[in-house]
């Protein structure tokens, strides 16, 4: 048989790509040479069209005629954000993410990487959480709408494959921060609002406000790191099962160390409180990157207060146009 002719080189479109995920492949892909011969990357915003709507979608594919989606695109928010606003953390995800997987199976798109999320998980679970616990059980209460929404990315990319064979398949990110982030206090994660609070507490000499106990755990990834692991999965994974891109479960620190790595990061030296009246959220969601390590025994992890600093020095000198 003829050999087959070079691969076509990809056309890859980044839905969400203004956001802190996306900002991070935008910068691997233009400045570490993440690209390869010949393709194209377009990163795109609801600028260029908004996802909850199905002919908005389609547009935007017949306009860019993609080979190859990630799919970054979602309603995205803190602990505070999704306990006020379940209802529409379900629905304006459920609309973006079935235009997507739908419009890219119409068009014939090769390949599509969506995401999950570490939070998803079973809150009653033995640890460490893998990626064939993700339907064992309901989510913890305070994020319900968003878990069942990614939750159903799993679902309907395993129905793409069982009907259609199409390659759709997820990575499934812990806990994620970097330069680009959402560093709003109200509706942000955990270390963009520490980093935005203690930066202001500085200037005005006030304490530095921590929500909840301290005590959760948390794995965090940096955005970077996140994307280069992105990256690979798009070329080299395989499978129609999500996997877990995480630290080690050895990485896991708790609300109060991450403080403290902003409090050194930002050389502030004021007084630390903990307002106990504001929820802890999960207490932890402990999970395993053993499948991941399968695949790259040697990737290496920045160090989480390395990667603190290079985040706090990014809000530090982009202050005035980042979003908070
Ligand atoms: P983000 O910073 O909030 O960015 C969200 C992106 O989605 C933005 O580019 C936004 O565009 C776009 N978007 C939102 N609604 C849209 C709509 N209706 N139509 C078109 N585009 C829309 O989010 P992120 O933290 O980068 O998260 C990216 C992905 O990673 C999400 O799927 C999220 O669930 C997942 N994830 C995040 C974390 C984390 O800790 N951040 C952890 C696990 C998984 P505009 O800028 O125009 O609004
Ligand atoms: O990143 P975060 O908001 O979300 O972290 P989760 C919440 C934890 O940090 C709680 C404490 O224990 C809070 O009490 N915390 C302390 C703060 N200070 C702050 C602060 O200034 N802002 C915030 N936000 N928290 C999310 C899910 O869970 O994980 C989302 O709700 C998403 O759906 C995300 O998937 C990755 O890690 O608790």
């Amino acid at each position: 048989a003829r050999k087959c002719s070079r691969q076509k080189p990809m056309r890859v479109l980044v839905t969400g790509g203004t956001g802190l995920v996306g900002r991070a492949i935008e910068h691997v892909v233009r400045e570490e040479g993440g690209a390869r011969e010949g393709e194209e990357w377009i990163f795109v915003s609801s600028k260029d069209a908004n996802l909850m709507d199905a002919k908005e979608t389609r547009g935007l594919f017949e306009k860019r005629r993609p080979s190859h989606v990630i799919h970054l695109a979602a309603m995205v928010g803190g602990l505070f954000r999704n306990m006020r606003e379940n209802l529409d953390f379900w629905r304006n995800n459920i609309h973006i993410n079935d235009n997507i997987l739908q419009t890219a199976h119409e068009m014939g798109v090769a390949k599509v990487v969506s995401c999950l999320s570490t939070c998803i998980f079973p809150d009653k679970t033995t640890y460490p959480i893998d990626e064939t616990m993700i339907h064992n059980g309901p989510p913890h209460n305070s994020n319900f709408g968003y878990s069942y929404a990614k939750r159903m990315i799993d679902v309907q990319n395993r129905a793409y494959f069982q009907q259609y064979g199409r390659r759709f398949t997820a990575v499934i990110p812990t806990n994620v921060f970097g330069p680009h982030d959402n560093f709003n206090v109200a509706d942000g994660h955990v270390l963009p609002g520490l980093i935005h609070k203690a930066y202001v507490a500085h200037k005005e000499g006030t304490p530095l406000q921590v929500w909840g106990s301290g005590t959760p755990r948390r794995q965090f990834i940096y955005s970077l790191d996140l994307a280069r692991l992105f990256i690979w999965v798009l070329r080299e994974y395989d499978e129609i099962d999500p996997i877990i891109l995480s630290v080690g479960e050895e990485d896991e620190v708790s609300i109060k160390e991450a403080a403290e790595c902003v409090v050194d990061a930002l050389g502030f030296k004021g007084q630390v409180v903990f307002d106990t009246t504001k929820a802890d959220g999960q207490f932890k969601k402990t999970a395993s990157n053993a499948k991941l390590r399968r695949y790259l025994p040697d990737f290496k992890f920045t160090p989480f207060p390395q990667a603190v600093k290079e985040t706090c020095d990014w809000f530090v000198a982009n202050y005035k146009t980042a979003r908070k």
